[in-house]
């Protein structure tokens, strides 16, 4: 049987601006949590004299844990970067190795980085981008604009997050800003 313990809601999601009418848990990640995770520590450290700014915040709607239920959340990479590498999340891998998960692209532009083993994939994301993350990949995403990137994730509540392998072995893959600032390039990392 399922659980039956949460009655049936809504919450409001402006499709423009990606803010949420109402959420449960905003969680607020910084230039400091992205220690051991960055191309340039050196520039890490540097920008953090001038203050432990957010890089990123989840405004996350609180539901069961358990299986059954699903998670869904709204993540704003604020747009900025540490040395020439464009903001971006921490990344996981999901503990439960049988979630998948769905993006969908709200505002501004960014690349979802996805790694399973040896293999990569890189999504461009925008408004009305729907991004498929099958179980078993590892997943990051970056803000590649000057404008906030706002995008909606939706995945078993179940799934569990798993940063330290992406601590041990990277996403393969690095997004940096190009010599005008303009654009991006994706190098191997
Ligand atoms: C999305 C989802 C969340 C995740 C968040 C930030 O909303 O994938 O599960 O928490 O992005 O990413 P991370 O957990 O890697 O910091
Ligand atoms: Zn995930």
């Amino acid at each position: 049987m399922g659980d039956t313990t949460v009655i049936p809601f809504f919450v409001q999601l402006d499709l423009i601006t990606g803010k949420l009418s109402s959420f449960s848990e905003r969680v607020v990640r910084r230039l400091s949590d992205l220690r051991g995770l960055v191309a340039d520590e050196v520039a890490l450290r540097r920008e953090l004299e001038h203050g432990d700014r957010i890089v990123y915040e989840v405004f996350k709607i609180n539901v069961p844990p358990i299986q059954g239920h699903l998670f869904f959340n709204v993540t704003v990479i604020h747009p900025g970067k540490i040395g020439e590498e464009y903001h971006f999340t921490k990344g996981h891998y999901h503990m439960n190795e049988q979630a998948a998960e769905i993006y969908i692209g709200v505002q501004g532009k960014g690349l979802l980085l996805m790694r399973s083993y040896n293999n990569f994939r890189v999504i461009e994301m925008q408004r009305g981008v729907l991004a498929y993350i099958p179980p078993g990949w590892g997943h990051r995403s970056v803000n590649v604009s000057h404008d906030p990137f706002v995008f909606l994730s939706i995945y078993p509540a179940d799934a569990g997050y798993d940063y330290e392998r992406i601590m041990r072995e990277g996403m393969g893959k690095r997004v940096f800003a190009t010599s005008n600032g303009q654009g991006y390039c994706i190098v191997d990392d």
